[in-house]
C-alpha cells in the first residue's frame, strides 16, 4: 500500500522480466515475481522494515531481502542494473503486448533491433518479422493484432466502461460476510470523465475471503499484485483494478485517503497536521501519542480538521477547501433534480428507435417533459425535409401526455413531449432554417457537425452569432470533442458564455460518456458569467437514454447548483425560459 512497496514491487518485476528476456533461469524469475506480488500487497511499509522483517514476507528469501535492503540503501540494485544494460528498456515494453513472451521479444532485439512497439509495428509492416525462426506470417498477424489491443486498452477507460465494471466488483464483494463496506473511491467517486484505474475499498475485520474472491471474478485476466492489505488486478478488458481493505475504524480515513485527488489530499493533510494529527490511508492518528482516533465515516474526519463534508466531485484543489471553511458549498445539482431530456434523436434520422419507443422508455425514467430534436437538413445525409418534420409534429402533438406515472390516461397526466430540432451550426454561424419555420418549433439546439479547423477567432464569431439566432435555445455539445478520438474545437470560452448569457441561451453539457461537452472546467468558466445549462442525453437508442447521470455528474464537478440547468425547472419555468427569447 505504502508508495516505496510499489517501487519495490516494480523493481524486482522489472528484475523477473529482465531475467526471462535474456534467457535466464525460468524458476528463478518465477521467484522474483512472486516476491514483487508480495511486497506490492503488503501491508507495512517495506521502507522500515529489516532483513529480518523483509524474510517474514511470504516469498521473500535471503537473497530478495538483500536486494530490497540495497535498493534502500543505494538507490539500486547493482543485478537489475547490469540487466539494464544489457537491454533497452523498450523491449521489455514489448513484453506487454499480447501474445508476446520475454523469448520472442528478446529474438526481435537481437535479430532485428528492434526496441519499442512502434519500432515492432514498423517491422510487422515491412514483413520482416515472418521471417525470423519460429514466427511466420500467422504470428506476425497476431503481434500486429496484439499491439492494437494494447494501445486501445493501454489508455485510460470512459467512465461508463469503469463504472459498470465497478457496480459489478462491488456488488459482488458486498454479499460476502464479513463485508461491514464496500464502495469504489479513486477517480471514479469523484466522477472524473476518464478513469485510470479502478480502487475498491472494504472495511472488515479479515481480508482473506474478500481478496480470494476478488481474483477469483470472472473479469479478472492477470493478478498483478496480492497480499493482504491489497491486490490489484487486470481485466480482460485493459483495466485494472485495485482492492483494498482496511479495518473498520480507519474506514472513514481511508475512503478519505483513495477518493483523492491527490491534489486535495496534500491540502487536508496539511490541516491535519496543524491540528497535531497525523492523516494517511492508513487512519488518523494523534501525532505526538501516535494513537489511532477512530474516523469511521469521512464525515468524523473532516469535523476533525473543522470542516464540513466535501462531495467528491469537488475534490480537485479548486478552491473547495476554501468555501467549505467559509461555509460556502455549493449545493450541487442531483440525478433527482432533473425533470426532462431536451436533446434526443429518433429514427426519422440518425436514432435507432423510432418516436413512440423512444417516448415510451424515457417516461419510464420519471421524465416530466421531453423533447424530440432530430438533425435539421444541412446534415445532408440525414434527409430532412420541411414536410417530414412536420409529419412529425404530429406524431409528437398525438402523443403529448400519453407516456408517463399516470400511463395512458390521456392529456395532461403524463409525461408531456416537445418538439424541436437539431439545427446546424454553418461555416458563418448561419442555421439550417429561416427564422419563419423555426418560430414552429417548442425549441431549437444548435450544435457545430463541421468545418471544426477555422481559426479561433472565426469559431468564436460562429457560435455567437448562433447566439443571437433568437429561435436558437440551447447550444448543443459547444466544443464538439469526442473523448480518444477528437480534440474540441478552440474558442473563446469566455465570450461564448458571456454572449449565451446576455442573449439567453443555454450551454448544454452533453451526457453522452463519450462527449461529456462541455466539460467540468469549461462549466466552471462558463458559470462564472450566469449562464445557464442544459444536461441532455442526446440519445440515439434507448440505451442512451440513462447516460443522463454522467451528465449530471460532469456537472457537480462543475459545481453546479439544480437552479442553473434549466432542466430542473418545472415546464411552465422552462417555456417562459424558451419564450423569453422570441416566442413572447
Ligand atoms: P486515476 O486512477 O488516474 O483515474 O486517478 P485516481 O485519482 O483514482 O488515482 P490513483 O488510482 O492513482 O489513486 C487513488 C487515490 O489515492 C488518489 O486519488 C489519491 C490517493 N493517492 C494516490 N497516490 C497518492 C499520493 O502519492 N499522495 C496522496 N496524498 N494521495 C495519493
Ligand atoms: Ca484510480
Ligand atoms: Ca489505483
Ligand atoms: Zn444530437
Amino acid at each position: 500500500m505504502p508508495r516505496s512497496n510499489d517501487e519495490v514491487a516494480a523493481l524486482l518485476q522489472e528484475y523477473a522480466d529482465l531475467i526471462a528476456i535474456t534467457g535466464g533461469d525460468a524458476f528463478k524469475a518465477r521467484v522474483y515475481e512472486k516476491a514483487a506480488r508480495a511486497i506490492g500487497g503488503h501491508h507495512a511499509d517495506v521502507g522500515t522494515l529489516d532483513a529480518k522483517g523483509l524474510q517474514e514476507i511470504p516469498g521473500v528469501g535471503r537473497s530478495i531481502a538483500e536486494k530490497v535492503t540495497e535498493y534502500f540503501g543505494t538507490g539500486s540494485v547493482a543485478a537489475v542494473e547490469k540487466l539494464r544494460a544489457r537491454i533497452p528498456d523498450g523491449v521489455r515494453r514489448l513484453t506487454a503486448v499480447p501474445g508476446l513472451g520475454p523469448r520472442k521479444a528478446y529474438t526481435l532485439h537481437q535479430e532485428l533491433g528492434v526496441s519499442s512497439v512502434d519500432g515492432l509495428l514498423d517491422a510487422v509492416r515491412e514483413e520482416r518479422v515472418r521471417d525470423l525462426k519460429g514466427f511466420g506470417p500467422r504470428t506476425e498477424e497476431n503481434i500486429r493484432h496484439g499491439v492494437e489491443l494494447l494501445r486501445s486498452s493501454g489508455d485510460r477507460v470512459l467512465i461508463s466502461t469503469a463504472l459498470d465494471l465497478a457496480e459489478d466488483v462491488v456488488a459482488r464483494l458486498s454479499e460476502i460476510e464479513g463485508c461491514l463496506r464496500c464502495a469504489y473511491a479513486g477517480s471514479l467517486r469523484r466522477g472524473r470523465e476518464t478513469i485510470g484505474d479502478v480502487d475498491v475499498l472494504v472495511a472488515a475485520e479479515d481480508s482473506e475471503p474478500f481478496m480470494r474472491a476478488f481474483t477469483a471474478l470472472p473479469d479478472v485476466s492477470e493478478v498483478t499484485a496480492r497480499g493482504p492489505a491489497k491486490t490489484s488486478v487486470r481485466t480482460a478488458r485493459g483495466l485494472a483494478v485495485d482492492l483494498r481493505v482496511v479495518p473498520p475504524g480507519s474506514w472513514g480515513a481511508a475512503l478519505l485517503y483513495f477518493t483523492g485527488s491527490k491534489a486535495h489530499n496534500i491540502r487536508i493533510r496539511e490541516m491535519a497536521v496543524h491540528r497535531k494529527l497525523k492523516l494517511s490511508e492508513y487512519g488518523l492518528f494523534d501525532a505526538e501519542s501516535g494513537d489511532k482516533i477512530v474516523s469511521a465515516t469521512e464525515e468524523e474526519v473532516y469535523a476533525r480538521l473543522g470542516l464540513p463534508w466535501i462531495p467528491p466531485p469537488l475534490r480537485e484543489d479548486r478552491g473547495e477547501i476554501e468555501a467549505a471553511r467559509r461555509g460556502e458549498l455549493p449545493d450541487l445539482i442531483e440525478e433527482s433534480d432533473l425533470r426532462g431530456d431536451l436533446h434526443t434523436h429518433t429514427d426519422l434520422t440518425d436514432g435507432l428507435a423510432p418516436l413512440e419507443r423512444m417516448a415510451a422508455e424515457a417516461a419510464k425514467l420519471g421524465h416530466a417533459y421531453y423533447a424530440i430534436t432530430d438533425h435539421a437538413p444541412d446534415l445532408s445525409m440525414q434527409q430532412m425535409t420541411e414536410e417530414r418534420i412536420l409529419a412529425q409534429r404530429e406524431e409528437v402533438r398525438a402523443l403529448d401526455g400519453a407516456f408517463g406515472r399516470r400511463g395512458r390516461t390521456g392529456k395532461g397526466g403524463g409525461m408531456r413531449l416537445l418538439h424541436g430540432v437539431e439545427l446546424n451550426i454553418g461555416p458563418d454561424g448561419e442555421v439550417d432554417w429561416p427564422g419563419e419555420f423555426l418560430a414552429g418549433f417548442d425549441l431549437c439546439v444548435a450544435s457545430i457537425h463541421s468545418h471544426f479547423h477555422q481559426s479561433r477567432e472565426e469559431l468564436t464569431r460562429r457560435l455567437i452569432r448562433a447566439c443571437e439566432n433568437p429561435y436558437v435555445d440551447i447550444i448543443g455539445h459547444p466544443t464538439t470533442r469526442i473523448l480518444g478520438k477528437r480534440p474540441g474545437i478552440e474558442f473563446d470560452l469566455d465570450a461564448v458564455a458571456a454572449a449565451c448569457a446576455r442573449t439567453g441561451t443555454a450551454m448544454e453539457i452533453n451526457a453522452h460518456p463519450n462527449r461529456l461537452d462541455l466539460r467540468d472546467e469549461d462549466i466552471l468558466r462558463a458559470r462564472r458569467h450566469g449562464v445557464r445549462f442544459a444536461i441532455d442525453s442526446d440519445s440515439h437508442s434507448v440505451p442512451d437514454l440513462s447516460h443522463l447521470r454522467f451528465g449530471v455528474g460532469t456537472a457537480r464537478r462543475g459545481w453546479l447548483t439544480a437552479d442553473e440547468v434549466i432542466n430542473t425547472w418545472p415546464l411552465p419555468r422552462l417555456r417562459r425560459f424558451l419564450r423569453g427569447k422570441h416566442r413572447g
